[in-house]
């Protein structure tokens, strides 16, 4: 087959990110209103706010929006986690990013495989945060053991599954037909089973342990346990869930509220208690139950530089060692008004924050940029001029505090657990078959092509004067 019949990346990616919507919204019915809730407020925020949607429309992303979501699973073996890599090319996503979550409590380390380059995002940003079991820091070695075994046993990918990722690396691409089935056979993974691999006995040891360790040693695979659409106003969803019959945790992760939203701000309700049977003695099933499926919404702003998170992370820290936020959500509005007002040292208009060289942009010409000819130009005089726009790069990533505090609320209040700290990236590399990438070249070469074309065009109108 010649790679022009190919389905490209961007497509399978988009069709399977659709799949699964479906699916979660079958399986966790709640996340279906979430959705319409989603909907409904980001139609209210674009007609209210005709600036955000040219700058939307101008910036292609508008489109993108009501397509947008991320999810997140939990692997148990490096073998697991590098066919999931593999899996992920063929949807033209990439792990970006190492998050080292041990430091918050929670025994795994993760990456975010994602679409790269502008293009690919703009037709569908679909990210998985996907995270990988250390049982490296299970102190009971009897037990570390146990849940190995029961991790090698397991097959999480269909056979159908694997063939066509051998196919696809080999051919290039898959066809029309083959992406279809391919799409279907990887859904497969994701599906929740409320049939258990263990006993009762061994998902209570595992669970003392740690209950992350339960959710991901005790099943046949790695059922999705969110799905996050994107909103344009985080607080309005919020204030709203609980009129819906959902109860969201008690504070938005991640920056305060602001007139140009910065970096990613997320906000989860709970992880509900689903119906589980395992293994019984006698061959029967026992019944039992499980929590590990719950939902998330996030609003994301403008990435920012190394020098912009240098300060976000500082002003963070900053308001954490005043208002600790507790998990019973008793000092939120402390914690709040906290963050507010430590957050006052961060730029809060578009221009500020460009100037500072904290965040990334994309230039662009203006109609006006266009039709000059002859103006030989600064970016900051053409910018003055009216000749070129600059729009704020959304952040397409993820925040290692928020995570942790998302791990947190689903786990429950009573999880929190000491783990010395202990990132690994090159255990977690070795792991996955492959470096991850860095985030923030990511968005300097997108910011830097957009500047080199525009000031191309505009000095190159001088230069022919
Ligand atoms: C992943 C939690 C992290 C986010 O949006 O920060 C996450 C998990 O609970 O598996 O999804
Ligand atoms: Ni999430």
């Amino acid at each position: 087959m010649n790679a022009n019949s190919h389905v490209s990346a961007d497509k399978i990616r988009a069709d399977f990110s659709a799949a699964m919507s479906a699916m979660y919204r079958n399986e966790v019915p709640a996340y279906g209103t979430l959705m319409s809730l989603v909907a409904e407020v980001n139609a209210e925020t674009l007609a209210a706010d005709p600036i955000l949607k040219g700058r939307l429309e101008a910036t292609d992303t508008l489109e993108r929006i009501s397509e947008e979501r991320h999810g997140a699973i939990r692997l148990g073996t490096p073998g697991e986690l590098s066919m999931m890599r593999r899996v992920f090319a063929v949807m033209g996503m990439f792990p970006v990013g190492y998050y080292d979550l041990s430091t918050a409590g929670v025994p795994v380390h993760s990456t975010a495989f994602r679409p790269v380059g502008a293009e690919s995002l703009s037709r569908n940003p679909f990210r998985v945060f996907t995270s990988l079991l250390r049982l490296d820091l299970i102190a009971d070695e009897k037990l570390r053991e146990e849940a190995a075994d029961v991790l090698a046993a397991r097959k999480i990918f269909t056979d159908e599954a694997v063939r066509l990722v051998e196919k696809a690396e080999r051919d290039g691409g898959l066809g029309e037909a083959h992406a279809a089935r391919f799409v279907t056979e990887v859904l497969e993974t994701f599906r929740w089973h409320d049939q258990a691999i263990v006993s009762a006995g061994m998902y209570k040891r595992l669970h003392d342990a740690h209950r992350l360790i339960a959710d991901v040693v005790s099943f046949k695979g790695p059922h999705i346990n969110h799905l996050t659409p994107r909103t344009l106003d985080i607080d309005k969803v919020q204030a709203r869930m609980p009129e819906e019959g959902i109860a969201p945790k008690a504070v938005v992760e991640g920056p305060p509220t602001r007139t140009c939203p910065i970096l990613l701000r997320q906000t989860s309700f709970k992880a509900l208690e689903e119906a589980v049977s395992f293994i019984g003695a006698d061959g029967a099933w026992q019944q039992g139950s499980h929590t590990a499926r719950f939902g998330e919404i996030e609003q994301r702003g403008v990435a920012l530089t190394p020098k912009g998170r240098a300060l976000y992370d500082r002003l963070l820290t900053e308001t954490r060692a005043r208002v600790r936020p507790a998990a019973d959500g008793s000092n939120a509005a402390e914690y709040e008004a906290a963050l507010a007002d430590v957050f006052k040292a961060f730029p809060d208009d578009w221009d500020g924050i460009r100037k500072a060289g904290l965040g990334y942009f994309t230039y662009c010409l203006t109609e006006k940029g266009k039709s000059v000819t002859g103006r030989n130009a600064d970016l900051e005089t053409a910018i003055e001029a009216g000749l070129i726009r600059f729009d704020p790069i959304v952040y397409e990533d993820f925040l290692p505090v928020s995570a942790a505090g998302i791990f947190q609320s689903n786990l429950g209040d009573d999880a929190t657990q000491d783990f010395v700290a202990s990132p690994n990236q090159v255990m977690f590399e070795r792991d996955l078959g492959s470096a991850v990438l860095d985030e923030f070249a990511h968005y300097a070469a997108i910011q830097r092509a957009s500047l080199e074309m525009c000031l191309g065009i505009v000095n190159m109108a001088a230069a022919a004067e």
